[in-house]
């Protein structure tokens, strides 16, 4: 049996070993196994695999070997020769040991928590720095582990080789060979951040205003995503097939169109091998005109997730003034509150302008929303009355394109426009007049 993602979605069951007898780290609550689950399951799907079954296994005494008892090996054996599932996913830290073990008694690919979260920053880190940091998480994992494949080190691009076969070749780790790939990795990060500022510089050149959605994972983004971009997708959208699934344009009501990005998700207890990982990867955002907080405001810790987002956020550089100015927070899933918290949040949105209520399930509030971003957008443009010549009608046109043409007067000097731009837009004007020869405004 062989599993492989590059031809078809792996079937993959999700566990999440419940430790009965963990106590609670001091003054954090533990979250219940069933939020757990629901969160590696979210994490699952965003590696593109086909989730066929999902389980809690209590475990009252973990076993060195296995982890978990022979009793549930037995029941999730069944499952997975039940689903034809060749990947299981367990949420929890494994052993090098334990992992192998594992994978022998349940005859299919076993994964740990660490593993999932490395492959999925795999697949979506988009820049430079974040796919070096990515790759130099995961190989201080492996050599922490000392496990068997390293043929992922050839890959130019995907996942990280967590998913292949179980009858993959077994090569002998060569500690003296991943360290000196590290050293290497290192010294190229370095380089990527002194030139990093250059490299945002060429990139910028989108023609739109990107929006990134961001938020813990399962706070709805690509159920938001998909909501906004299904009317907008067109097959053959020549200037956007190089862009990635997760990027797509989006029309808003106003005829304004705007670049949607849907990047990785928060996870919960994050291991900190991998927190540099995740902020790289999660750097996209710096590259966006606004920020859209995608929030699970029925989840039990809904306060404490948008907490961590924001101090992430202000790390990466957008501060909590910057991000009122450009950020927006959704507040989703409001199909699942009572009535009484369901006003309350409508409430706190009819105030505030930074806020919108929606759900992206059943499409509740996605009109205010993109009412929003349209009003937040037009919000950062800036207002230019330009004199233009009778002649220069390719600018004129190029005025009436990307701008808001608010005023225009005719007469025998040419023509008077007034045309709210975009400060890149503005940017840009200004390069085209410089070129031209005529004064800009
Ligand atoms: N009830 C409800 N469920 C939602 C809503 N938005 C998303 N979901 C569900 O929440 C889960 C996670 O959504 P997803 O969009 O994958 O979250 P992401 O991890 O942030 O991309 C999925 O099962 C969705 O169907 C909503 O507005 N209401
Ligand atoms: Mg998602």
């Amino acid at each position: 049996m062989t599993t492989d993602i590059s031809t078809a979605p792996a079937r993959t069951i999700v566990v999440t070993p419940f430790l009965k007898t963990a106590r609670p780290r001091e003054g954090v609550p533990a979250r219940p196994p069933a939020a757990r689950l629901d969160e590696a399951v979210g994490l699952t799907r965003a590696m593109s695999v086909d989730v066929v079954g999902a389980e809690i296994v209590p475990v009252s005494r973990p076993r060195p070997s296995t982890l978990i008892g022979q009793g549930a090996i037995d029941a999730l054996k069944a499952m997975i020769a039940e689903n034809a599932a060749g990947l299981a996913v367990f949420d929890t830290h494994l052993t090098p040991i334990q992992q192998r073990n594992l994978e022998k008694a349940l005859d299919c690919k076993v994964i740990d928590r660490t593993a999932l979260i490395l492959e999925i920053f795999g697949e979506r880190a988009r820049t430079r720095e974040g796919t070096l940091q990515v790759e130099l998480a995961h190989l201080s994992y492996q050599r922490s582990r000392l496990v068997r494949s390293w043929t992922h080190l050839e890959r130019q691009r995907g996942g990280l080789g967590f998913v292949g076969g179980p009858g993959e070749t077994q090569i002998e780790i060569d500690r003296r060979l991943i360290g000196e790939r590290i050293a290497r990795l290192k010294a190229e990060l370095e380089e990527v951040k002194r030139t990093r500022t250059l490299h945002r510089a060429a990139r910028k050149r989108v023609p739109f205003p990107v929006v990134a959605l961001v938020g813990y994972t399962n706070a709805g983004k690509s159920t938001l995503f998909n909501r906004l971009t299904r009317a907008s997708v067109f097959a053959e959208d020549m200037l956007f097939a190089t862009l990635d699934p997760t990027m797509r344009r989006v029309t808003l009501p106003s005829g304004r169109q705007i670049i949607l990005s849907d990047t990785v998700g928060f996870v919960s207890d994050l291991p900190t091998e991998l927190v540099a990982a995740f902020r790289a990867t999660l750097e996209e955002v710096l590259e966006a005109d606004l920020i859209l907080h995608v929030r699970d405001v029925s989840h039990p810790d809904s306060d404490a997730q948008r907490d961590d987002v924001v101090a992430v956020l202000d790390d990466l550089g957008v501060g909590e003034e910057a991000l009122r100015v450009s950020g927006l927070e959704v507040a989703n899933k409001i199909d699942r509150l009572d009535g009484d918290s369901r006003d309350y949040w409508r409430a706190r949105a009819d105030r505030n302008e930074g806020l919108v209520a929606i759900s992206a399930q059943s499409g509740e509030g996605v009109d205010d929303l993109l009412r929003a971003v349209d009003a937040h957008l037009s919000a950062l443009h800036v207002e230019i009355t330009v004199l233009l010549g009778h002649t220069e009608g390719r600018d004129i046109a190029w005025l009436y394109d990307r701008g808001d043409v608010t005023a225009r007067e005719d007469g025998d000097f040419g023509v008077r426009l007034t045309v709210r731009l975009s400060a890149d837009d503005l940017a840009r004007w200004d390069v085209l007049r410089s070129r031209t020869g005529g004064d800009g405004r």
